[in-house]
């Protein structure tokens, strides 16, 4: 197999996992970094063995052959350059937000769209291993019919320590976690008809720490399956249960409970018992301790948008299908701004 040639756009802290997590695949190959601040590339082009360092987007262009780019910048920069590539006929894959406004993220879809260019978003929540899991009782219909919901996403854990750029973001909470939450809400249950959400931002007001944007948010949704599904997340809250970063989950339906709770403990009851389980993350050596669920997600993440662009399945978290994420983040923010609520 030939591998796919590739280069990472952005040298920040997540991408010594991203490319950790390319490493486990096989048939893909990083020949080129391009960061701003070269130094920092060189640092990780020398502990991962790739052999071209850029420090201007458009050389790198010019000069490495490639077969696509992994776009892992800050979200300011995601749509120049997802446009360089569509202008290249280049296919890309791009960090989640994809942007910043909802008409950039549109933009974005739709130059892709014009050339002809696979855009992927590097959606990784919904392949953590204990979310696939609990799909899976789902799809099986071991509950019967799912009524309601409720993802519970609420930690003290310090994420500003390694993504300090979090702490500047007007819109913090629904856009860096959000993301991943409505998608997650999504996956698991069905297109939202409406939306319904309020804020807090809590972290300034208690701790005087200058977090700019809202760090708690509570998001109701209507879907098209006809579940009330309801998304709690918060970054300013200690609680008993706080293990960061996994995600709870109650599911309710017809004939029975599933239940994702600490340390991945799996539960199904119905009628004649509770059968539980853990599901643990695979461990890889590569991945921070303090993130190694996210981080072994990345692996069957990237697996999945690999094999889309060799032609061999489907891309789960294509931009079109992003859009419909995003949709619902900047709708929770229309909401808790308006006290109304929106239609998604
Ligand atoms: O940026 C976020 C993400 O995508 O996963 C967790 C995180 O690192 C902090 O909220």
């Amino acid at each position: 197999m030939t591998p796919l040639r590739f280069a990472i756009f952005g040298t920040g802290f997540w991408s010594r996992f991203q490319l950790a997590a390319w490493q486990q695949l096989e048939g893909v190959e990083c020949v080129a970094l391009y960061n701003r601040t070269v130094a920092k590339a060189d640092a990780l082009a020398q502990a991962f063995g790739v052999p071209a360092v850029y420090g201007d987007p458009e050389e790198l262009l010019d000069k490495e052959r490639l077969d696509f780019i992994d776009i892992i910048t800050d979200v300011d920069t995601h749509s120049q350059f997802v446009h360089m590539a569509a202008q290249r006929g280049l296919p890309v894959i791009c960090q989640k937000p994809m942007a910043p406004t909802l008409a950039e993220a549109e933009q974005m879809v739709a130059a892709c769209r014009a050339a002809g260019v696979p855009f992927f978003i590097h959606e990784n929540w919904r392949w953590q291993r204990p979310i696939r899991e609990l799909h899976k009782l789902l799809n099986e219909g071991r509950i019967g019919t799912p009524f309601r919901a409720r993802i519970h996403y609420v930690s003290s854990f310090p994420v500003f320590a390694n993504q300090p750029f979090l702490r500047e973001l007007d819109q913090f909470i629904l856009t860096d976690i959000g993301s991943h939450i409505l998608d997650v809400a999504r996956f698991l249950f069905g297109e939202a008809q409406t939306l319904y959400c309020q804020t807090h931002h809590v972290f300034r007001d208690l701790k005087q720490e200058p977090v700019k944007g809202e760090d708690v948010a509570t998001v109701m949704l209507k879907t098209d399956r006809g579940m009330t599904v309801t998304g709690e997340m918060s970054y300013a809250s200690r609680t008993e249960i706080e293990r960061f970063p996994e995600t709870y989950l109650y599911v309710e339906g017809s004939e029975g409970f599933l239940e994702l709770g600490p340390d991945y403990w799996l539960r199904l009851t119905t009628e004649k018992e509770t059968c539980s389980r853990r599901v643990p993350p695979p461990l890889y050596p590569w991945a921070d301790p303090a993130y190694a669920l996210i981080h072994a997600s990345i692996v069957p993440c990237n697996a999945n948008l690999l094999a889309a662009l060799r032609g061999e399945g489907q891309a789960e978290t294509t931009g079109e299908d992003n859009l419909k994420t995003l949709k619902l983040v900047f709708g929770a923010y229309a909401s808790a701004a308006t006290g109304q609520v929106v239609h998604p």
